[in-house]
C-alpha cells in the first residue's frame, strides 16, 4: 500500500469550499526533530488518522489525513498557530489541504451500482422521499432564492439563512444569527417536522439553511457534515436537476501505523478502495434526502463532479443546474457530546419506521 504523491495535495483555490479531511502542517517533520511517531500521536488525539504523508522533500512539512473533516477541524482549532507543547514547542502552522480525484478514482466513482431508493443502500438513517414538493412549489422556491443575492465560491454559488456557514473555519457563527428561516421555506420546514417517528422533536427545530447552486460538472468533496456546528438530523431538497450521491464509508481497522522509528506511517492509499465501502443514489429533482445517525456520522457524502451520470445502464445528463436546499439544527456550542451519546447506546439510532415512498404516502 503506498502513500500518494505529496504532488496529488494541493492548496484550496481562493473562495473554493475548503471542507477536507486532510491537513497540510508546517514547521513540522523529522528534519526538525520531529518523528511521524510523535505527530501522529498528536494528531489521533482528534480522531482516526488515515495517514501521515510528507507534503514535500524538506522534512519539515507534512500532510496530516484523517478518516473525516470533523476531526481535521478539531486539530486544526486547537493545534493551527500555537506552540505544541507534545512536539517540542513547536509553532505548527496549518491549512486545509485538497486531495485531487486522479482518474483512478474517477473510473472507480462510475463502477459504482447507482440505487434508486434508499432502503438497496443498507445505510441505517439513510431515507429518500420522492415528490417531498410538487413542481408549483419547486418553482417557487427556486424564483425566491433567484430573487436574492448570491455568494459566489470558485465552483458554485451559495446563500445561507439562519446563520452564516464560514467554510475557511468549517463551522457556524453562533453568535451571529442572521434572523428565522425565510417564509419561503415555512411549509417545508413544517412538513420536515411533520414526518412520523423522528425521535426527538427538538431535532428538527431548524434553523440553518444552505442553498447551493451546481452548475453541471460541479459537485461536492465527500465529506461528513461538521460534527461541532450541526445537530444529528440533516435534509436535502434537490431541486431543477438530478445528481447521483456517493456514501463512502472507511473501514475499521483499515490504518494500522507503522511501528518503525523514522519509518512513515501512510498506510493507506486512497486510490485504494478495498477498505471503503461504496454506495450510490440517484436524487431526482424535487426529492428530498434524510441523514441521520450512521448515515450522517459514519458515511461521507459526495457529489461526483460528473456532467453526465450513468444510473444502471441510463445515461443521465445533469441539467442546467442543480440546485440543493439543505436544512440542519445549529448546536449552540461546539461539543461531540451528540455523537458520544449515539455510539454509547451500542450503535446508531435509525428510524427504523421510515422507508422510500412519496412524501404524500406518509402523511
Ligand atoms: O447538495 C446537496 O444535496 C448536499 C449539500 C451538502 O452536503 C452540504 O452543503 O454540505
Amino acid at each position: 500500500m503506498g502513500a500518494p504523491s505529496s504532488s496529488r495535495f494541493r492548496r484550496p483555490k481562493a473562495g473554493e469550499d475548503e471542507r477536507s479531511p486532510n491537513l497540510f502542517v508546517a514547521n513540522c517533520g523529522p528534519a526538525v526533530g520531529v518523528s511521524y511517531e510523535a505527530i501522529g500521536s498528536v494528531f489521533s488525539a482528534f480522531g482516526d488518522v488515515k495517514g501521515i504523508y510528507a507534503a514535500d522533500d524538506s522534512g519539515a512539512r507534512v500532510i496530516v489525513s484523517y478518516f473525516d473533516e470533523g476531526s481535521a477541524q478539531a486539530a486544526f482549532n486547537s493545534l493551527h498557530s500555537r506552540p505544541c507543547p507534545d512536539l517540542a514547542n513547536r509553532f505548527l502552522h496549518i491549512r486545509y489541504s485538497v486531495l485531487e480525484d486522479s482518474p483512478a478514482t474517477r473510473h472507480i466513482t462510475s463502477s459504482v451500482p447507482v440505487s434508486l431508493v434508499a432502503s438497496e443502500l443498507n445505510i441505517p438513517g439513510l431515507f429518500l422521499f420522492h415528490d417531498f414538493v410538487s413542481a408549483k412549489e419547486e418553482e417557487e422556491l427556486l424564483a425566491a432564492v433567484d430573487s436574492r443575492p448570491w455568494n459566489n465560491l470558485s465552483k458554485r454559488r451559495v446563500q445561507h439563512y439562519g446563520y452564516e456557514f464560514c467554510y475557511d473555519i468549517r463551522n457556524v457563527n453562533t453568535k451571529q444569527c442572521l434572523g428565522e428561516l425565510p417564509s419561503f421555506v415555512s411549509s417545508i420546514v413544517e412538513r420536515v417536522s411533520s414526518f412520523p417517528n423522528l425521535d426527538d422533536s427538538t431535532s428538527v427545530a431548524l434553523d440553518q439553511l444552505t442553498v447551493n447552486e451546481y452548475p453541471p460538472g460541479v459537485g461536492l468533496s465527500p465529506h461528513i457534515d461538521t460534527h461541532s456546528a450541526f445537530e444529528g438530523l440533516i435534509f436535502s431538497l434537490s431541486l431543477a436537476g438530478p445528481c447521483i450521491m456517493e456514501f463512502r464509508r472507511y473501514l475499521e481497522g483499515s490504518w494500522l501505523p507503522n511501528s518503525t522509528p523514522g519509518m512513515n506511517m501512510a498506510v493507506e492509499n486512497p486510490d485504494d478502495y478495498s477498505s471503503v465501502l461504496r454506495r450510490a443514489i440517484y436524487l431526482p429533482p424535487r426529492s428530498m434526502l434524510l441523514l441521520s445517525g450512521e448515515a450522517r456520522y459514519a458515511w461521507n457524502h459526495y457529489i461526483p463532479h460528473h456532467k453526465i451520470d450513468m444510473v444502471n445502464d441510463t445515461v443521465i445528463r445533469r441539467a442546467s443546474r442543480r440546485v440543493s436546499f439543505t436544512f440542519r439544527k445549529v448546536l449552540a456550542d461546539a461539543n461531540f457530546l451528540n455523537i458520544v451519546i449515539l455510539k454509547s447506546k451500542g450503535g446508531w439510532f435509525s428510524h427504523s419506521k421510515l422507508h422510500d415512498r412519496t412524501f404524500n404516502d406518509m402523511v
